[in-house]
């Protein structure tokens, strides 16, 4: 009988409302998952189960919504995050372009609660532009500076990056506590 291991991780998601951070968790999820929505804390929170070799990876997410009259819940919100994923949005408008300028803010507060916790960040709805144009080095330079694991242009629209990106973090974190735990 095979013996499986059990790891659990909360990952929390952040980033200016509207990015896209609720229909990305959806997206990766397919949706089956278990989905509570704490109005009252103005967070939404998803579970879902994923194995890696022999091991069960018990993930949760937790997705701000962002709302300011519940910046004293914020501790509670990034309380034993694991790790995090910041969102912005590719969008050539006033959200996208306040929404990449804002990472270093959502950075900063989660350094504030969390530490260093590894980080990436998900430049999504590249589906809204021609990807041939995108600045990389734009959104390179940030990943440098602020050493995030890295980045990966997604789109919760059409699903492209979505698996990836997402998956990316998970290994991150399961292949870190094995070798803690082993
Ligand atoms: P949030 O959780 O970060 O606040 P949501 O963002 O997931 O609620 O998404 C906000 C809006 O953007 C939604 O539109 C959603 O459908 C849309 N959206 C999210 N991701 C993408 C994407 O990759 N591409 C495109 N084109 N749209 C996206 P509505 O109209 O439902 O409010
Ligand atoms: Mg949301």
């Amino acid at each position: 009988m095979t013996n499986f291991e059990e790891f659990g991780f909360k990952i929390t998601v952040i980033g200016d409302g509207a990015v896209g951070k609720t229909s990305l968790i959806k997206k990766f999820t397919k949706g089956t998952f278990e989905k509570d929505y704490i109005k009252t804390i103005g967070t939404q929170f998803s579970r879902f189960n994923k194995q890696i070799e022999e091991a069960v990876i018990n993930l949760i997410f937790w997705d701000i919504a962002a709302q300011d009259d519940f910046n004293f819940l914020r501790p509670l919100f990034y309380r034993e995050s694991r790790a995090c994923i910041i969102v912005c949005s590719l969008e050539e408008n006033e959200l996208g372009e306040d929404s990449f300028i804002h990472i270093k803010d959502w950075y900063n507060e989660l350094k504030k609660y969390c530490g260093n916790i590894p980080v990436v960040l998900f430049a999504n709805k590249v589906d809204l532009v021609e990807e041939n144009d995108l600045d990389i080095d734009k959104i390179q330079n940030i990943v440098n500076k602020h050493n995030f694991l890295g980045y990966y242009i997604t789109s919760a629209k059409t699903g492209q990056g979505v698996i990836d990106a997402f998956n990316a973090i998970i290994n991150e974190l399961y292949y870190k506590f094995k070798a803690l735990s082993s």
